[in-house]
């Protein structure tokens, strides 16, 4: 695809820093180039130089790059500068850009939607690539460079082949009614196999449940009595002081939400009002908001004071790990029974060990490392529709084989808009606009 003009921006991160780069893409690229270093240089080689602005005045020195199109990130000719990470640099450096003809600074994504558009990535591609910068923890970046490699692409690929084969057995099936003869067992091994899809599918969508949870963290919650020690565990697994802690009872009454990086996994960690009856007006509202919390957890964390023997266990269960706290205090060795855990965020003592009890749990939420996952709710929200017209050829056997094909047809259709493969206009401003400047 021909655009008319020259988008350039920063794509490199904040400044200042050692080295910035502005990347430039389009058909004036090769223009800007030599405008700024005097002459194009070596195809894909790094060329150091002196960078001049409209006027002849010196910007920098740095290394300027050319990739023609069409083996470059968009398809389009694209420059590289190299230029030092100050913030003047890089503002003269924008500011000459913005003064050539054909020139304007990129819209978010506008690198990324150029390659779209000239072929050079799919949609879940650029969408790989915008993960892969945005992520933050381990299982991120694993998720999105598994994905960036093609084989989400691939796996929505190979469920569209399956269903343009099922439609052309339906097809061949029409023909040869027509002419009274029907192959049965034909029609019945397409249907088994959309049956089977319908299933895969299904699977698949439930796997957003652990990109969402790679993604927005792992959610742990602590509850407990008043004075328990909860504040001080959070701090202890945090290594700093994010909770205000007291000896008094009842000094946490909000939530308090911290995210921690467990073995390469993000986990949310929050701190809740101490539960108890009777408390105040607002101490209450407390503990009616860390009771939803805790419902709503991946993993509860009750804690209770070795030496409280007041209470039983309120919380148990799967998604709970039972912690006695202080046992520093404690003159004799406590119940292993009682609890999963014992610790003391004063010595330290077992906090290695809740810490990888938190990590299985959060890694087991995680599953197979290596099963395919959808990576945004934009490819769960399609693949919905794709399984609600499969789940509907399927069911109804009473349908006119010309509507359950076109049921097979509309789901193929809009497994092909995740990756972009068909009809994707309307989806690209929404897309686009959520990535980066210079990406
Ligand atoms: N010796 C000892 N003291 C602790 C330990 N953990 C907490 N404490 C003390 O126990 C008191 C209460 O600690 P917090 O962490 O504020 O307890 P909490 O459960 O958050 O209490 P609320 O916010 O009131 O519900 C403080 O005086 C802490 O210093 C521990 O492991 N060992
Ligand atoms: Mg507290």
């Amino acid at each position: 695809m021909q655009f008319d003009q020259t988008i350039f921006a920063l794509s490199s991160g904040h400044l200042p820093s050692g080295v910035a780069v502005i990347r430039v893409s389009g058909p004036h690229c090769r223009f800007v180039t030599e405008t700024i270093i005097g002459a194009l240089p070596t195809s894909r080689q790094a060329q150091y130089g002196v960078l001049k602005d409209t006027s002849g005045g010196i910007i920098d020195h740095g290394l300027t790059l050319f990739f023609p199109a069409p083996a470059s990130f968009t398809g389009e000719d694209v420059t590289e500068f190299h230029v030092h990470g100050g913030r003047a640099v890089v503002a003269a450096v924008l500011q000459c850009l913005s003064s050539l003809p054909g020139c304007r600074h990129a819209e978010a994504g506008e690198f990324s939607r150029r390659s779209f558009l000239n072929g050079k990535m799919d949609l879940l591609g650029v969408e790989a690539v915008a993960d892969l910068i945005a992520a933050e923890t381990e299982a991120e970046r694993r998720l999105a460079v598994q994905n960036s490699s093609g084989i989400q692409a691939e796996l929505y690929a190979a469920w569209r082949r399956r269903l343009i084969h099922a439609r052309a057995m339906i097809e061949a099936e029409m023909d040869f009614s027509d002419e009274g003869d029907i192959p049965g067992s034909v029609s019945d091994m397409v249907w088994r196999d959309i049956e089977t899809l319908v299933v895969e599918i299904y699977d698949h969508i439930a796997g957003f449940r652990r990109t969402e949870i790679i993604r927005d963290g792992f959610d742990v919650v602590i509850v407990g009595a008043p004075n328990a020690g909860k504040s001080s565990l959070l701090n202890a697994l945090l290594e700093r002081d994010a909770a205000i802690v007291a000896d008094e009872p009842g000094t946490t009454r909000d939530l308090v939400e911290t995210v921690l990086d467990i073995d390469g996994i993000k986990v949310r960690l929050t701190d809740t009002a101490g539960l108890r009856d009777g408390a105040g007006k607002v101490e209450s509202i407390g503990i009616d908001r860390a009771r939803r919390r805790a419902e709503h957890a991946d993993l509860v964390l009750y804690l209770r004071d070795v030496a409280d023997f007041s209470d039983l266990l309120p919380y148990s269960g799967e998604g709970v790990l039972r912690i006695g706290s202080k046992v520093d205090l404690s003159e004799t060795q406590p119940s292993t029974i009682m609890y999963d855990c014992l610790v003391s965020s004063v010595s330290g003592e077992g906090l290695e060990t809740l810490r990888s009890l938190i990590s299985s749990r959060a890694s087991a939420s995680l599953g197979n490392r290596s099963d395919i996952l959808p990576s945004r709710l934009r490819h769960v929200e399609l693949l919905q529709q794709a399984l609600k017209a499969l789940q509907t050829a399927a069911s109804d056997e009473t349908k006119p084989l010309e509507l359950r094909a076109e049921d097979l047809r509309q789901a193929s259709h809009v497994i092909g808009r995740v990756s972009g493969e068909v009809d994707v206009e309307d989806l690209l401003d929404v897309i686009f606009s959520q990535f980066c400047v210079g990406k």
